[in-house]
């Protein structure tokens, strides 16, 4: 599923990359997908858009098409969304299938992913604390260019209801960091942590870029250093955004 191409288009480079989002069910895995692809249209009803979002039993497919300026190069970069079930195991009873039985079916298909966006909910304590159990999951689908994204989805309830602080999040990130240069010590990348509203919109703007960065780091298309300004200057007060 997953195409690295490069082709020349008016002047501008086009890359492709895949992106595996995964994390506990009703994170709002889906809702990041959908509303990285419809936030600069379709704002103004992202309260509609995510509540009318069903719980996912199947591989849900979204892509973004972002252009990105580096130096003298333009670069057109799809990145294609694949948000799997966040059921953790197939339950009696439960007729949805679980992120295992979902990615068994397609794991032939996915040829490479360039980022994995760890996804739980700030408001949640048990889901930033399940990201262990998501580290383990996508064994197999991870290689030494895969940069990962700590995303903390509502935002909007984060100062009423915040679970971790952020001295939490810069600890898991290390240790996320750790854990995989264990696993895969040629591993170049990174665990970046962004916190986005799905509501209120608020750092997807940012995120797409950062993802579309990654996927272009990850194809040897910028330095690690480009990725880690880009990143500085994204979540910077003195960011344009
Ligand atoms: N307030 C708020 N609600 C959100 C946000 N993101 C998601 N939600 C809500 O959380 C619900 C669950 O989101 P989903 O996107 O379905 O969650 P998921 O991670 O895909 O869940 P599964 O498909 O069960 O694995 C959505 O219907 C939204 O109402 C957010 O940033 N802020
Ligand atoms: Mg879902």
């Amino acid at each position: 599923m997953s195409v690295q191409e490069e082709t020349q288009t008016e002047g501008k480079i086009r890359i492709t990359g895949s992106v595996l989002v995964v994390g506990n069910g009703a994170v709002g895995k889906s809702s990041v997908a959908t509303m990285l692809q419809k936030y600069q249209s379709e704002i103004a009803n992202s309260a509609e858009i995510i509540r009318s979002i069903r719980r996912t039993n199947n591989l849900e497919y979204e892509f973004l098409v972002s252009q990105i300026f580096q130096g003298q190069l333009e670069y057109s970069v799809v990145s294609q969304l694949l948000v799997p079930p966040g059921q953790k195991a197939s339950q009696e009873g439960n007729a949805g299938r679980s992120f295992k039985q979902v990615m068994d079916i397609y794991k032939f298909h996915i040829k490479s992913i360039e980022v994995i966006l760890l996804t739980y909910d700030l408001t949640s304590r048990e889901s930033f604390n399940d990201l262990k159990f998501w580290l383990n999951a996508v064994d197999g689908f991870y290689n030494p260019a895969t940069q990962f994204i700590l995303v903390g989805t509502h935002l909007d309830q984060a100062e009423q209801s915040r679970a971790i602080p952020q001295s939490g999040i810069d600890k898991a990130r290390q240790q996320i960091q750790n854990y995989y240069l264990k696993k895969m010590p040629d591993w170049r990348g990174s665990c970046l942590p962004v916190e986005v509203s799905n509501l209120g919109g608020d750092n997807l703007e940012e995120l797409e870029f950062l993802i579309a960065k990654c996927i272009l780091w990850s194809n040897g298309y910028i330095e690690e250093s480009e990725l880690l300004d880009s990143y500085d200057f994204l979540f910077s007060d003195d960011s344009l955004f």
